[in-house]
């Protein structure tokens, strides 16, 4: 029986170790900007056990009151998002097989003990366009089901450099982070994962 729905793909160390180290370089000097920030989740605030911040037009935030939704400005700076870096254009460009370009770029940071539930990305109001995900620093065990709760599920991990396509079916299966590998990489100093969710937010008429 197959787990993994059509349109999902993993693509292992498709960055090699110089293009890992330009990305880090590349995402420290958004966070300068566009500061790290714990999201709380919907009407419970539980706050979020991974930090978050954004680039593109439109980011991800989510808080107590307002919940889970996409806005052009940072919640605590109230500045507009950091430009997406032309390194992460051409990734989309090279490998999501969308004809339009991605408005948003959420920039996930798991400390060793931080977790993602299993969850659905469906707060865009294009879900028909492919999200692409880009794993940098220790790696994590993924896990991916089908889309409703409680079906079966698959794990693996995600490493350092590589790159997975959600198009198609995949794009609402539920997903979610288990654990991070400790010490599993160089790439950043501290240790820790970061994930690059590239997606497109709005319609694009085709
Ligand atoms: C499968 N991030 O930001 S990336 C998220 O590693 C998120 O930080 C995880 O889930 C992370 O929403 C997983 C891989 C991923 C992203 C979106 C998906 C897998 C997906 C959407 C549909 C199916
Ligand atoms: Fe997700």
């Amino acid at each position: 029986m197959q787990v993994l729905p059509k349109g999902f793909s993993h693509i292992p160390n498709h960055l090699d170790i110089t293009a890992q180290r330009a990305l880090v370089e590349i995402i420290r000097n958004i966070i300068i900007k566009a500061p790290l920030y714990r999201p709380e989740m919907p009407k419970t605030g539980r706050p979020f056990s991974v930090r978050m911040t954004n680039c593109g037009d439109l980011g991800w935030v989510s808080d107590k009151h307002s919940g889970y939704r996409y806005q052009p400005t940072h919640p605590q700076t109230g500045e507009v998002w950091p430009k997406i870096p032309s390194q992460l254009i051409e990734i989309w460009q090279e490998l999501s097989g969308a004809a339009y370009l991605p408005e948003a770029c959420l920039i996930n940071f798991y400390e060793i003990s931080a977790r993602m539930g299993l969850h659905q990305d469906r707060d865009e109001d294009n879900l028909a366009a492919p999200v692409l995900s880009i794993s940098l620093g220790d790696t994590c065990q993924f896990r991916i089901g089908q889309t409703t709760r409680g079906g079966q599920t698959k794990s693996f991990k995600l490493n350092s450099g590589d790159i997975v396509v959600m198009a198609g079916d995949s794009r609402l299966c539920y997903h979610g982070i288990d654990k991070i590998y400790p010490d599993t990489s160089p790439l950043l100093k501290n240790g820790g994962r970061i994930n690059l969710t590239l997606r497109r937010v709005t319609a694009t008429g085709s």
